[in-house]
């Protein structure tokens, strides 16, 4: 079998943490499986790095969306298929992605032809972004641990990304209740009447199994593609995103820190700084890894919910690589501000040095970006 998939789905839904888990469960049940991060940004972004530090066999195609760079992506597969001798590679597209149905599937198939099978175009969802979807303009979504201050125009994204798929995923079921889950079936169920949808929980391992045996088991049908979304109201959605980039290295003058308190006040501090702007962010990503191989990664998925330390490194650290990426729903300069500041004044408190190797920082419609 040599099968490839995309794995769509919003910030923050659990696309990585979802390729991580399928990858792992394959490879020790009989299917060699590969997946790749993809996202814009430059190379060594969190997910990559979060990937692979918990050992799963994982690559990374950055700096741009697999959309427009197919052969890029041909290659990297073949490599994969020939040299590596995997059956089941997926990929992820970047979470505010949409088109990659048209802009992957349709190309590899028209292109491509004999290169591999397309398993189901997969999209994840989770409680958020539902909550999202249902609630009325004007008053805020319930989400776990907190209200949505996400602006209206991601709907519109929300909406054509399940649209899209050939298989929708609801995750993260060890959060909602009985009649929760209920709820948000019942709400894709209205959207999407005859897309199959499979519940499971990337994190507890939930359904993960089943999800296996269908995209082994299953071909994508390439779905009609109708969104009933402009061009403008798609504009309008990606002009209220940014995206910010960093690698730096912060070393400790004296003493020893924790890496998991260090990554979680920094991303209270930004939190708390975003909600003052009256922004909010789908998700933030913090990761720092030490020598020995021990890493930290923090989530952020809303200025309203809970920080969420997914692994903790436990031991203490004198220096720590960091890597800090986030698309947030934020002016870019605003965000950028917010973000150096909250470095500088975290690091500060830990009594950390900060060296910058690389940031970047930039409004998704921003022109001019080579
Ligand atoms: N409780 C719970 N948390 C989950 C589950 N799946 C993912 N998460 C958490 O949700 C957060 C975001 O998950 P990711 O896998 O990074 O989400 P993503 O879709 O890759 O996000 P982007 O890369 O920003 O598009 C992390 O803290 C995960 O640990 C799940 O099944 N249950
Ligand atoms: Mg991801």
């Amino acid at each position: 079998m040599r099968k490839f998939m995309v794995m769509s789905g919003f910030l923050g839904s659990g696309k990585t943490t979802t390729m991580m888990a399928l990858t792992d469960y394959l490879n020790h049940n009989g299917c060699s499986a590969a997946m790749i991060s993809n996202d814009l940004g430059r190379k060594g972004l969190a997910d990559h790095c979060y990937s692979r530090a918990a050992g799963v066999v994982s690559e990374e195609i950055s700096g741009e969306c697999i959309c427009f760079i197919t052969e890029d992506l041909v290659e990297r597969l073949r490599r994969l298929y020939n040299d590596k001798g995997c059956e089941l590679i997926m990929s992820d597209i970047p979470g505010f992605g949409v088109g990659a149905l048209e802009h992957v599937y349709y190309k590899l198939r028209d292109l491509y032809p004999d290169e591999c099978e397309l398993a189901p175009f997969t999209v994840i969802t989770e409680g958020a972004s539902l909550s999202k979807l249902m609630e009325d303009s004007g008053s805020p979504a319930a989400v776990e641990g907190g209200e949505s201050a996400l602006p209206d125009e991601m709907r519109y994204l929300l909406r054509s990304q399940l649209l899209e798929g050939d298989l929708i995923v609801l995750n993260k079921a060890d959060l909602y209740t009985e009649e929760e889950k209920a709820k948000y079936l019942e709400l894709i169920r209205s959207i999407c009447p005859d897309t199959p949808v499979l519940t499971v929980s990337a994190v507890t391992g939930e359904g993960i199994p089943e999800l296996a045996d269908y995209l082994r088991s299953h071909v994508t049908e390439y779905p009609e593609l109708d969104f009933g979304v402009t061009e403008e109201q798609f504009e309008a959605a990606f002009g209220k995103l940014s995206m910010y980039n960093c690698q730096y290295y912060t070393r400790v003058c004296c003493d020893d820190f924790s890496a998991d308190d260090y990554l979680t006040d920094l991303a209270a501090e930004i939190q708390d700084k975003l909600r003052e702007g009256g922004y909010d962010t789908p998700h933030l990503k913090l990761f720092g890894q030490r020598e020995d191989g021990a890493y930290s990664k923090v989530d952020l998925l809303g200025v309203n919910r809970e920080i969420i330390i997914t692994h903790a490194m436990g031991g203490r650290c004198i220096d720590l690589p960091v890597v800090l990426n986030t698309t947030s729903a934020a002016d870019p300069i605003d965000l950028t501000n917010i973000i150096d500041a909250s470095i500088l004044d975290v690091s500060g408190r830990y009594g950390l040095s900060v060296t910058v190797f690389y940031k970047e920082s930039f409004g998704l419609n921003d022109e001019g970006r080579l």
